[in-house]
């Protein structure tokens, strides 16, 4: 017992912000401002930390717990963002950094159940206009975030008796954007997000 405090006091001495100095893992390599070359992505903990080759970095708090989740463009405006599952202030939701204006958005899911987001590469476009969309699963709910403008509409399904994993991606129609689709332990939901309609099939 006398031992296990020592070492944590030790501990706590040598890394007086443990949660960023003990832990800088190397995430990935992408072009996150649009410049053309590369920046690397770390984890930090509850931090994430861009840095360019020329050493320049920036540093966004993600939350006490979180998950890269998608690595694609989500407002359309044609440079990779980050999208990570993320649990923040107590809050839970999806974070996207938008590395190029420094803009880390948090989308939050009100309420204790835990979440699911979809997770596809190169990521979903839904409504034919330029951005991923991202799909989450709460419950009995299917939230589709359009991060181009910013919105969160929601689909309730009627029942929890399906998972993220339940959620494919199809093309139905000749219309722009795709279908999303949720397999029911008896048939299907497909969901048109561009007019906002969900059918059971
Ligand atoms: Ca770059
Ligand atoms: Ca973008
Ligand atoms: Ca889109």
């Amino acid at each position: 017992m006398a031992s296990t405090l020592a070492l944590l006091i030790l501990c706590t001495a040598m890394f007086p912000n443990s949660s960023q100095a003990a832990v800088r893992a190397y995430m990935g390599t992408w072009d996150l401002d649009g410049d053309g070359s590369n920046e690397m992505a770390y984890n930090l903990g509850q931090h994430l930390e861009i840095q360019s080759l020329s050493g320049l970095s920036f540093t966004y708090k993600i939350g006490a717990s979180w998950g890269l989740n998608q690595v694609t463009d989500t407002d359309g405006d044609g440079v990779t963002d980050l999208v990570s599952l993320a649990v923040d202030g107590g809050k839970q939701g999806v974070k996207v950094l938008h590395h190029k204006t420094h803009n880390l958005r948090f989308y939050q899911v009100l309420g204790s159940p835990s979440i699911g987001l979809y997770k596809d590469t190169p990521g979903v476009d839904l409504d034919g206009i330029p951005g991923s969309e991202l799909i989450i699963k709460k419950q009995n709910l299917l939230i589709v975030i359009h991060d181009r403008d910013a919105s969160m509409y929601q689909y309730n399904l009627g029942a929890d008796n399906w998972g993220i994993h339940s959620i494919s991606i199809a093309d139905f129609n000749a219309e722009p954007g795709k279908e999303i689709l949720v397999k029911r332990p008896t048939g299907v939901t497909v969901i048109l997000d561009r007019v906002k309609t969900g059918t059971n099939m």
